[in-house]
């Protein structure tokens, strides 16, 4: 019998033991020095733990809990720590060196030990500190390929596609996105949004009230719900990802699910954007530039792997008909400009904001990047069909700086 044979939210004392009963056989831990804490950045729904000793060893331990972190009246199934277990390890294989490994993954106390990061930063930290990568445009894109189009039917078997389908789905976690990324932003319909009041006026007229852009929002909800493209990670904003020079790793996987490739590189322009936001308010020229240089090679450097890859990959005999690469990939484009628009709104006005953009402590320069993230997000929405290289995500977002400002 073990403390660890049932199910309970552990604190840091039991994250020690628990560390030593599930790795001991592999790992010879100093069991005079281990400690534990809780890295400062955590997300909005787990229980995360750096546990270490004086010998070297080091690793992330981290547990669902019963009610998000974010708000107690909110759940989400406890096996979602099992299912974010299984895609990292998946995705690991298919993007290697680009995601942290895990060592186990327990169904009973919904837990899993991970390889420790803390070398490297949380990369919405990093972009507070006005950091540049040179590696991340490169390595997000390479991520993005590879797990992407890999789990496409243009590659994937389709059997073996469908049972992944089947397999790879949390309709909690679904439900959230739907509710919190794919119509809060639109009608505050559960009362929970987090308006910044300054800011009240000019979000009712552009956002609750254009009834054009809520039927854009709705079909793009809609294709969430039914296309289910490629397994992506579901949550791919800069909390979600570990940074060093040379070294970018994707974590936090537990939203994945199938569903259109845009999503994922999307949510990254779209969290760029808040870096560029709060590079802005602090008078961070070149940072701002760097930012603006990476969106423009996320998506330039997906484009061009992507016709590599997809060259070298392709198994399905009908996506081989001269036209369906360059078709395929239009659909890619125009559901990144889509998504990147609902990610954009839904951290700006929904439940879970980005602190590049609540940190900002100045109202004018706040209400701007607020403003900068709502109209950039509606133009992405609005013409989604105008998105087909990287100038065009970049030249969005210095032209919806401009039209802000004017509205100050
Ligand atoms: C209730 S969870 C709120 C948000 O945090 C996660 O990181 C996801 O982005 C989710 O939408
Ligand atoms: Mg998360």
């Amino acid at each position: 019998m073990s403390k660890f044979d049932k199910y309970f939210l552990m604190d840091i004392d039991d994250v020690i033991a628990y560390t030593l009963e599930k790795t001991q056989d592999k790992v010879d831990w100093d069991k005079d020095t281990m400690e534990a804490l809780v890295p400062k950045e955590h997300g909005n729904l787990n229980y995360v733990y750096r546990v270490w000793d004086d010998k070297g060893h080091s690793i992330y331990i981290k547990q669902a809990g019963l009610e998000t972190r974010i708000s107690p009246d909110m759940t989400a199934s406890l096996d979602r720590n099992k299912l974010e277990s299984e895609i990292m390890l998946l995705e690991e294989k298919m993007a290697p060196g680009m995601v942290p490994h895990i060592y186990f993954y327990d169904t009973v106390m919904s837990a899993c030990g991970m390889e420790d990061c803390s070398d490297h930063l949380v990369m919405r930290n990093a972009m507070q500190e006005h950091k540049t990568y040179d590696q991340f445009a490169d390595d997000i894109s390479t991520f993005l390929v590879n797990t992407l189009l890999m789990t496409s039917d243009v590659v994937m078997d389709h059997k073996e596609k469908r049972k992944l389908v089947k397999n790879f789905t949390s309709p909690d976690l679904c439900d959230i996105t739907e509710k919190l990324v794919l119509m809060e932003p639109y009608n505050d319909i559960n009362k929970r949004n987090n308006i910044y009041e300054p800011n009240r006026a000019f979000i009712e007229k552009e956002l609750y009230n254009d009834e054009a852009l809520k039927l854009e929002v709705a079909k793009l909800k809609f294709k969430f719900m039914t296309d289910y493209q490629a397994l992506t990670h579901g949550d791919l904003h800069t909390g979600s990802i570990f940074i060093k020079d040379g070294s970018t790793k994707v974590f936090d996987s537990e939203f994945g699910t199938f569903m259109p490739m845009g999503y994922d590189i999307g949510n990254v322009v779209a969290n760029m954007i808040f870096a560029y936001d709060n590079g802005l308010a602090h008078g961070k020229d070149e940072f701002c530039e760097w930012v603006l240089q990476a969106i423009e090679d996320v998506i330039d450097l997906f484009i061009k792997k992507y016709n590599v890859k997809f060259d070298e990959e392709v198994t399905e005999p009908m996506a081989k008909v001269p036209g369906f690469k360059e078709w395929y990939l239009d659909g890619i484009l125009k559901d990144t400009a889509g998504y990147a628009g609902t990610e954009l709104h839904r951290r700006t006005v929904g439940m879970a904001n980005v602190t590049d953009v609540t940190r900002i402590e100045d109202e004018k320069k706040r209400l701007l990047a607020e403003r900068i993230n709502i109209i950039a997000g509606k133009d992405y929405i609005m013409h989604q069909d105008a998105f087909k290289d990287g100038k065009a995500f970049k030249e969005a977002v210095v032209k919806a700086h401009e039209e802000a400002l004017k509205t100050l």
